[in-house]
């Protein structure tokens, strides 16, 4: 089975279940959908196409995980859209789990990856569009959306994920979300479950958001209960910190080795979509907010 974030995981969720309806291992299933999403032009929040920061360039963030706690990372990435792909690359052709900027784009181009301009036409129209009030207010609210993370189980019993973004649109040059941050928008626990996270980045950071899915289905919880644990932690630490956070959304997505799945959200929006031998659905994400 395999499970991605947002709408759009309908459509990555096709590409990764071709592999794993074949007997593919999880690992190249949610690497394939990750990349149908990245070279995807019209999907302005992931790879080629992705919104820029505040400076016009376009920087990726990715990271992979394996059943047998292999990582890897790729932060502020430059001219390579296939982010995920080179994440999956640190993790099995470098002793290292995490590279960052001019280092990641050395990486990619020693290890063949195909560089190009990531700014399109359209996600340059937008910044220009943005440049006229430049109102720095990065946030991830229910518009602004569609970073991708995918989790498989595949028929052996290992699961995989990914994760993989553009990052906040406009974001200042430099910034680095949770996307990339294995524990944050990411864990996989090959014995018992895995989570990813999109939202608001400083606040998964700060909580250390996807580890806490897992931690809670490591103690017992159903993923749909351990979403909901982790949304309502994260929501009591705002509280006690007494910020405004406005109209920022966090949501994860979970699934155990049992095969069972849930999400949760601090606000109304989010939605994941689930692909399995008997079913191919997209599934209105419970919240704890109204709005
Ligand atoms: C980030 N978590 O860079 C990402 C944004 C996101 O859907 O999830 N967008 O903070």
């Amino acid at each position: 089975m395999v499970l991605s974030t947002w709408d759009y995981g309908l459509r990555t969720n096709e590409v990764a279940w071709r592999l794993l309806s074949q007997g593919g291992a999880a690992l190249d299933a949610v690497l394939a959908g990750a990349e149908f999403a990245e070279m995807d032009p019209d999907n302005a929040y992931v790879g080629l196409g992705g919104f820029p920061d505040r400076d016009g360039i376009v920087t990726l963030d990715a990271s992979v995980m394996d059943h047998g706690y292999n990582m890897g990372m790729v932060a502020g990435l430059e001219q390579v859209p296939r982010a995920a792909a080179l994440a999956r690359a640190v993790m099995e052709r470098t002793p290292h789990t995490l590279l960052v900027g001019d280092g990641a784009l050395q990486f990619a181009q020693e290890q063949g990856f195909e560089t190009m301009n990531l700014l399109t036409p359209s996600s340059e129209a937008a910044w220009k569009r943005w440049l006229e009030t430049s109102r720095y207010q990065p946030g991830v609210n229910v518009e602004n959306h569609d970073t991708m993370g995918l989790v498989g189980l595949d028929a052996q019993g290992r699961l995989a994920g990914v994760c993989t973004t553009s990052g906040m649109a406009f974001k200042m040059h430099g910034r680095v979300g949770d996307s990339p941050i294995i524990g944050a928008g990411l864990y996989v626990d090959g014995s018992v479950g895995g989570a990813t996270a999109t939202g608001h980045g400083e606040e998964v950071i700060r909580t250390v958001g996807s580890f806490r899915v897992v931690a809670a289905m490591t103690a017992g919880k159903s993923p749909q209960a351990a979403c909901k644990q982790a949304v309502e932690e994260i929501h009591r630490f705002f509280v006690r910190r007494g910020v405004d956070w406005g109209d920022t959304q966090i949501g994860f997505i979970a699934v155990n080795l049992h095969g069972e799945t849930g999400a949760y959200a601090l606000r109304p929006g989010f939605s994941y979509a689930v692909r399995t031998q008997d079913r191919d659905e997209l599934i209105r994400v419970p919240s704890l907010l109204e709005a």
